[in-house]
């Protein structure tokens, strides 16, 4: 069997992530894709925001990697309904299969990680997408993920508590995040510290999006503090 060419490629996923889009705006759920290499501390971000929420928000998560299933045990473990994808590169039909297990009807915000950078996939139907570095990955990565950066709408820097022993020179990544994508914001935090944590909920708050075109009524932005106060 030969592989679909990439056109339709894209165009199968594009159709899959407006379906798990729709079916999102119809239990009212905002959705947000962490995008990054494997290893850049993408479930580490979602475990601290967890505990920094402290059950103020009810949470699914999909999880897409060869090894899912150890990262879903590690937010099942907070409590969080966590679905784990085998997987080398999620894509948006791996999501829709997986809906009828996120309990949509009865959360209020899906994260879903993937390592998958592929700009064929990079659409899961998510609100917001992420994209995740680590700085213990270098301060050239902004730049050679600059496409992941462009089509994402916020950029975290993670596991800034290792800045005092790695090489990591922060100007040139922030200079290299601007000229991927002037719109985006860059979040520095560490998930080990916690620092940055609430900044990154915060920002996520302000890009919220309650105006779904199919969706059911939602909270209005100004009206969050229950759960991000
Ligand atoms: N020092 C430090 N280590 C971190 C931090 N965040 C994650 N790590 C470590 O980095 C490693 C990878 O973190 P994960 O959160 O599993 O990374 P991931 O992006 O989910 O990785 P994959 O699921 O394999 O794609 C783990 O050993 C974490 O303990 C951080 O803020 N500080
Ligand atoms: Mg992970």
């Amino acid at each position: 069997m030969s592989a679909a060419p990439l056109s339709s490629r894209f165009e199968l996923n594009s159709q899959m992530a407006a379906a798990n889009r729709a079916a999102f705006a119809l239990d009212g759920v905002t959705v947000v894709s962490l995008v990054g290499s494997s290893g850049s501390g993408k479930t580490s971000i979602i475990e601290a925001a967890v505990q920094h929420l402290e059950g103020r928000m009810r949470l699914a998560t999909v999880v897409g990697n060869p090894a899912a299933s150890r990262d879903a045990e590690r937010l099942a473990r907070l409590g969080v309904c966590a679905v784990p994808v085998q997987t080398d590169n999620l894509a948006a039909n791996d999501v829709h299969n997986v809906l009828a297990d996120l309990n949509l009807a009865r959360m209020d915000m899906v994260f879903i990680e993937t390592a998958g950078i592929s700009p064929l996939e990079l659409d899961l139907g998510q609100d917001l997408r992420v994209a995740v570095f680590g700085a213990s990955g270098g301060d050239d990565k902004a730049a050679e993920y600059a496409n992941l950066i462009a089509e994402s709408d916020l950029v975290v820097l993670s596991k800034i508590d290792l800045l005092p022993h790695v090489t990591f020179d922060m100007n040139v990544f922030r200079a290299d995040v601007a000229k991927a994508n002037p719109a985006a914001e860059l979040i520095t935090l560490s998930a080990r510290s916690g620092a940055g944590v609430e900044a990154l909920l915060d920002s996520l708050a302000r890009h919220w999006a309650p105006d779904k075109q199919f969706g059911a009524p939602r909270r209005a932005a100004d009206q969050l503090e229950w759960f991000f106060g």
